[in-house]
Formats: structure tokens, C-alpha cells, sequence
């Protein structure tokens, strides 16, 4: 059966606001799109959230580029990758899919077409994290390193400077679903590195038929699996959420187990029938889910 109370559920603590503004849509009976577009738009604009949107931490060149996508009910979607001098790089995404006949749209070009939609160029690095990525090219080599990532996110585990793409899932009083996912990335990546979050089927995956997906973490980590993907297939076959976000966690272990142990990945789910559940490598992932019923922070479950 499907569920038709409105429910929407995003990654970590700041979910909680996101979800408030998506819950304004669903509320009044509004489509699941809508409120995902609506909800995820509030981290990413927030200057104190340095990793999602304005405020955003920019990579080694000092650039803040945003990663973003978004699914609909009918298998539509949209992406931009590296997006630079635009908030809201979620309704860029949401235009890449309406109003274009193409998914997905990178850099220069994808901020071509924002522009031409009317969407103002704006500065992103707030003086904060200038000053934050000053600070770090006192002590980092300008140069790529092998798993500077990991490095940064293993020593901020769950940290705010590294853990928070929101990702966030929709159904709406039809018993439609829908996705969107949003990020400025890794902070101090390569330019031009894109992680997993725009990529659909990697980063989130809507099938409404099943339900979908979302992750967090090191993006390289889940591209390989085609996570989100990975986990609306394995609810197809009939895990409930959590099963099946602890199994795409534990095929990412398998890959390689010691890098596995070093890093995070979080996953995050709900099925048709309003059913949700996460599953995370290491310990202190949250997320934040609201409905009719319940507005509540929870702990998702981890192998570490
Ligand atoms: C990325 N998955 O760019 C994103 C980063 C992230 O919490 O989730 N941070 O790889």
C-alpha cells in the first residue's frame, strides 16, 4: 500500500529547518518536487552552513563550486556540477530538467544558463571561510594530494566543516516521491573535482515506483557503488530501508575494508509505503525527518 501522509526526511541536523520549509508545501497538499526544492533551498543560503550553497568552504583555488540534483516522480532529473556564483544551484537544476532537453549541465555552461534564467551572479565566499581556507593553505601543500580528503574527513568526523550535503526525500498526499541533493562539496578539493551528489543514481535516485535514496560523505566512495541507485534496487527486492542502506555501506567495505574504516558514508531512505531508514560507516550521522506524526532528529545505525 501506498503511503499517502506527507512525509519528508533529510540528512543531518539542519534537516530539521530544511524540513520545516518543505513541510509548508506537503501540508497543503503540495507536490513532493515543490517541497524539496523548497526545503533543501534553506541550507543553501544559510552563510553559517559552510558547506552547503553561500558560505559554502571553496575548493584548493579558493573557488566555492556547487554540486546539486534533483528527481521528480516520473524518473525526470536535473544536475548541475560545479557550479559557481549561484545560491540556489538546486533550482538550476530543477530548470536543467524543465526546461532543457538534457540532465545535466557543468560549470561555465551551467552558469550560462542560470544567468540567462535570470538568476543573479553573486560572490559565495563569505569572509568566514576565506578565512578558513586561508588557514589551510598555511599547513597544505597547493598541490593535489592522495586522499587529502580523507584526511580531512577523518579528522572532522561528522564535523561542520566537512559532513553536510543535504540530501532530502519527499512523498507527498498522492503517494508521490520525489529527491533533491545539494553541495559545495568537499571543502578544498581539486577545481573541478565533482563528487557524488549531482550524479543521479550516485548521489540520489527517485523511482516511485520503489522509493529513493540519498547519501553523504566521501563522494568518490559512492560513486563506485552507484549508491543511491543500489539501494532503491535492493528495497525493490524487498529490504526495508534500513537493510538496504547497511548493505550498500557494507559493499562499499568490501571494496577496500581499511579505507573503508577511514572514511564516512552515510545513506539515507524511504519506500512507498513511507517507510525510512539510514545506515552510516562511522557513527554520529543523523537525520531529520518530519510528518504528520512525528518531527524528530534521529542517530542512524553504523558499522564503526
Ligand atoms: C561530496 N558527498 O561532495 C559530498 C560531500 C558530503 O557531507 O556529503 N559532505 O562528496
Amino acid at each position: 500500500t501506498v503511503n499517502k501522509e506527507p512525509i519528508v526526511i533529510s540528512t543531518w541536523n539542519f534537516g530539521k529547518e530544511a524540513n520545516s520549509a518543505a513541510w509548508e508545501v506537503l501540508a497543503k497538499k503540495g507536490r513532493a518536487l515543490d517541497a524539496v526544492e523548497a526545503g533543501v533551498k534553506v541550507p543553501e543560503a544559510d552563510p553559517n552552513n559552510q558547506s552547503v550553497g553561500y558560505g559554502g568552504l571553496p575548493d584548493r583555488d579558493g573557488r566555492v563550486t556547487l554540486d546539486a540534483c534533483i528527481m521528480d516522480e516520473k524518473y525526470g532529473c536535473g544536475s548541475v556540477m560545479c557550479l559557481e556564483h549561484v545560491t540556489h544551484a538546486i533550482s538550476v537544476a530543477r530548470l536543467v530538467m524543465e526546461k532543457t532537453p538534457h540532465v545535466v549541465l557543468a560549470g561555465d555552461g551551467a552558469l550560462q544558463f542560470a544567468l540567462e534564467q535570470g538568476f543573479k551572479k553573486e560572490n559565495l565566499l563569505t569572509p568566514e571561510s576565506e578565512q578558513k581556507w586561508k588557514e589551510w593553505l598555511k599547513t597544505s601543500k597547493y598541490e593535489p594530494q592522495v586522499n587529502v580528503e580523507n584526511q580531512l574527513y577523518h579528522t572532522m568526523p561528522g564535523g561542520k566543516d566537512n559532513h553536510d550535503t543535504i540530501g532530502m526525500i519527499a512523498q507527498d498526499a498522492s503517494g508521490n516521491m520525489s529527491g533533491a541533493c545539494t553541495t559545495s562539496g568537499m571543502a578544498y578539493k581539486m577545481h573541478g573535482r565533482v563528487g557524488d551528489s549531482p550524479i543521479i543514481g550516485a548521489g540520489l535516485y527517485v523511482d516511485n515506483e520503489v522509493g529513493a535514496a540519498t547519501s553523504t560523505g566521501v563522494g568518490e566512495e559512492v560513486i563506485r557503488i552507484v549508491g543511491s541507485h543500489l539501494v532503491v534496487e535492493l528495497m525493490r527486492q524487498g529490504l526495508k530501508p534500513e537493510a538496504a542502506c547497511k548493505a550498500a555501506v557494507e559493499r562499499i567495505i568490501s571494496r577496500n575494508p581499511e579505507q573503508a574504516k577511514k572514511v564516512q558514508v552515510g545513506f539515507l531512505a524511504m519506500n512507498k509505503k513511507g517507510e525510512y531508514g539510514a545506515y552510516a560507516l562511522q557513527s554520529g550521522f543523523t537525520y531529520a525527518v518530519r510528518s504528520g506524526k512525528e518531527e524528530k532528529i534521529y542517530d542512524a545505525k553504523s558499522i564503526y
